[in-house]
C-alpha cells in the first residue's frame, strides 16, 4: 500500500446512500501514457478515454451522484502538438454522434463550462448541439470543462465585477463570496464535494481552484482509460470515510 493511495475492493452495498457526493469533479489524466504503454498513438488513448466517461456516467447514475464535471481540455492544452489538438477538438462531435441516444436514454444533461475564444467553430457547434439535445433531461448533469482554466476564470470574474461596479449595478460593499461565485462559470452548480484525479499525479492543474476550497481530493494510479465503476465506487467509499468540517471542528 503506497501512502496517500487508497486500495480496497468496494461493492455498491458498502456505499452509504445517505452520504453520496452531489458533485464529483474529475481530472481525466493518463490517456497518453496508457496509449504509450500499449504501443499505441496518443489519440488512441483519448478515444479509449471516452469509453471511461461512459462507465462513469453509468456508475454515477447508479449511486445517485447529481453532477460530474470533467476536465476535457485546459487553456494550457493548446501547447500540445497541432495534430493532437485538432484530434481533441473533433471529440465532442464524435462523442455526440455516437452517444447522444444513450445519453438521452439515461436522462443525462450535457453542459459545458469554459471559454469560447480559440475553440474552432465545428467544436462549438457540436457542444452547443449536445447541450441543446439534452436540455430537457432531468437526470445527471455531465459537465464538460472545455478550454477551461481556473485562474483565467477568476480574472474574468474580477473584470466583470469591476464593470458592474463602474456601471453602478453593484457596490463594492456588496461584493462577498456569494456574489463573487455568481460571476464564475460554475454559478449554477454547488462546489464539488469530491475531486478524482487519475494517473498518479498529485496536482490540481488550474482546475476549479475557487470552487475546490473544501473539496475532498482523491488520487488513483489508474490511467483514465482504465477507470471503471470499481474505481468510482472506491473513490466514493473513501470520501465517505473522511470527516468534512469546512473549517469548523
Ligand atoms: C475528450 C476524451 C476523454 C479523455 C480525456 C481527454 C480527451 C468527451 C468530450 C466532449 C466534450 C464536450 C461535449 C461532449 C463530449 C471531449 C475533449 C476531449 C476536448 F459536449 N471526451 N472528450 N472533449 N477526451
Amino acid at each position: 500500500m503506497i501512502k496517500g493511495f487508497f486500495t480496497k475492493t468496494v461493492s455498491i452495498e458498502e456505499i452509504n446512500p445517505s452520504n453520496i457526493p452531489k458533485h464529483v469533479a474529475i481530472i481525466m489524466d493518463g490517456n497518453g501514457r496508457w496509449a504509450k504503454n500499449k504501443g499505441l498513438p496518443r489519440i488512441a488513448g483519448h478515444r479509449a478515454g471516452m469509453e471511461a466517461i461512459k462507465r462513469v456516467v453509468k456508475a454515477a447514475n447508479k449511486v445517485g451522484v447529481k453532477i460530474v464535471t470533467l476536465f476535457a481540455f485546459s487553456t494550457e492544452n493548446w501547447k500540445r502538438p497541432e495534430k493532437e489538438v485538432n484530434f481533441l477538438m473533433s471529440l465532442p462531435q464524435e462523442f455526440l454522434t455516437k452517444e447522444i441516444n444513450e445519453l438521452n436514454k439515461q436522462n443525462v444533461q450535457v453542459k459545458i463550462i469554459g471559454f469560447d475564444q480559440n475553440l474552432p467553430e465545428h467544436t462549438l457547434k457540436a457542444v452547443h448541439e449536445a447541450e441543446k439535445r439534452t436540455e430537457n433531461n432531468t437526470g445527471l448533469i455531465l459537465n464538460f470543462a472545455l478550454n477551461y482554466g481556473s485562474r483565467h476564470e477568476i480574472v474574468q470574474a474580477t473584470k466583470a465585477i469591476v464593470r458592474d461596479v463602474l456601471a453602478g449595478k453593484i457596490t463594492e460593499q456588496e461584493i462577498d463570496e456569494t456574489i463573487f461565485g455568481q460571476y464564475m462559470l460554475t454559478k449554477n452548480y454547488p462546489d464539488p464535494d469530491l475531486l478524482i484525479r487519475t494517473s498518479g499525479e498529485l496536482r490540481l492543474s488550474n482546475f476549479l481552484l475557487w470552487q475546490m476550497a473544501y473539496t475532498e481530493l482523491y488520487f488513483t494510479k489508474a490511467y483514465w482509460p482504465e477507470f471503471n465503476e470499481q474505481h468510482f465506487f472506491e473513490a466514493i467509499y473513501e470520501y465517505q470515510q473522511r470527516g468534512r468540517r469546512f473549517g469548523g471542528i
